[in-house]
């Protein structure tokens, strides 16, 4: 059985995070997810606060699990997600897109369980010291808003730079990532694009066909020059975008082009004119199924691999 810190700090049977996806991870998957006894995320997105409570009553309706909710930290309505997320007593949250050392407080006040993502070990040492409760290290193997630095060399120095436990995410998407993120001092991983074609995802089916048709080499990453670099699955849109980009268009012209292309992909369908984040793993995600078969699958195989490792290569006197 691989259990960790984490399970135990947030009452989770398997060390497993659904990411949480704005227009992606809405109450059904989160629910499905946390009830496999993984750590199901509302990604809250740039969503007003009265989306995000019904979302929440959503996953209680379903289960009594723990759940969690990510709050994107360049979102206009930031402050009033956070007082949703205060008022509903929400067991997890976890940050993106910046710095939420100021939320700290009020948040361990309520005994929300505060976990950020971060994309460097600087941020990691500040949010040590600001008293989250653990951090997840993310990849710029990722889908969407990323960082500079891959996940093999970013979650082993994170891991040295602090004692609370980490999370690895960015290109994992089955059980031999679970153990290779172990292997790197991890406590669990996030994964968020085989979580895309969960059959409780409720993106439309279009998106789902075109992350199992994806190959390695489907995604590409636009927006380095306005400063947030997006990684997204190669289409009409990037195209465009990078176009735009090359001829110099000023960054906030850029970021103009970008609004609501997200839910375009997502919620539309429109496979070609909007955005569909997603990390390099799409090329390696096989089949739609349900969220508890994803859990049991990836728990299932890494035992093997663990196991396979110690065959192969464990010293039998230990
Ligand atoms: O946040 C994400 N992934 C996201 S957010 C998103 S919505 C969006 N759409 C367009 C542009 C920007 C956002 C889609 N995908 N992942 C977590 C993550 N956080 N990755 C990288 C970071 C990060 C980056 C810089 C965290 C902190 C940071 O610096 C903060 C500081 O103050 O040092």
């Amino acid at each position: 059985m691989i259990k960790t810190r984490i399970c135990e700090l947030i009452g989770i049977d398997y060390p497993i995070f659904q990411g949480g996806m704005a227009w992606v991870s809405t109450g059904e998957l989160v629910a499905a997810v946390s009830e496999s006894g993984g750590l199901g995320i509302i990604g809250s997105g740039q969503a007003p606060a009265d989306w995000l409570r019904e979302e929440i009553r959503k996953v209680k309706a379903i289960t009594n699990k723990p759940y969690g909710v990510n709050v994107m930290l360049m979102s206009p309505f930031v402050d009033e997600v956070m007082q949703v997320i205060l008022e509903e007593r929400v067991p997890v949250i976890t940050t993106g897109a910046g710095n939420p050392g100021k939320y700290v407080p009020k948040l361990k006040e309520v005994g929300t369980k505060v976990i950020p993502v971060v994309a460097s070990v600087a941020l990691a040492r500040r949010l040590e010291k600001a008293g989250v409760d653990a951090l997840i290290a993310e990849g710029m193997e990722s889908g969407g808003h990323i960082g500079e630095i891959g996940t093999l060399p970013l979650v082993p120095q994170v891991v040295d730079a602090v004692r609370i436990p980490v999370i690895a995410a960015g290109g994992i998407v089955d059980g031999r990532g679970l153990v290779a993120a172990l292997a790197l001092g991890a406590e669990g991983v996030q994964m968020g694009t085989r979580f895309m074609c969960a059959e409780e995802c409720t993106i439309s089916q279009l998106i789902k066909d075109r992350i199992l048709k994806a190959k390695d080499r489907s995604t590409v990453i636009t927006g380095r020059s306005t400063g947030h670099p997006v990684r997204c699955l190669d289409n009409r849109f990037t195209r465009e975008m990078d176009q735009h980009e090359r001829e110099g268009m000023l960054a906030a012209e850029l970021e103009k082009l970008g609004i609501g292309k997200l839910r375009l992909a997502m919620v539309d369908g429109d496979i070609e004119n909007g955005s569909i984040m997603a990390g390099q793993v799409a090329g390696a995600v096989r089949c739609i199924e349900p969220a508890a078969q994803i859990i049991q699958d990836i728990m299932q195989s890494a035992e093997q691999e663990y196991k396979r490792l110690s065959a192969r290569f464990g010293d039998r006197r230990a």
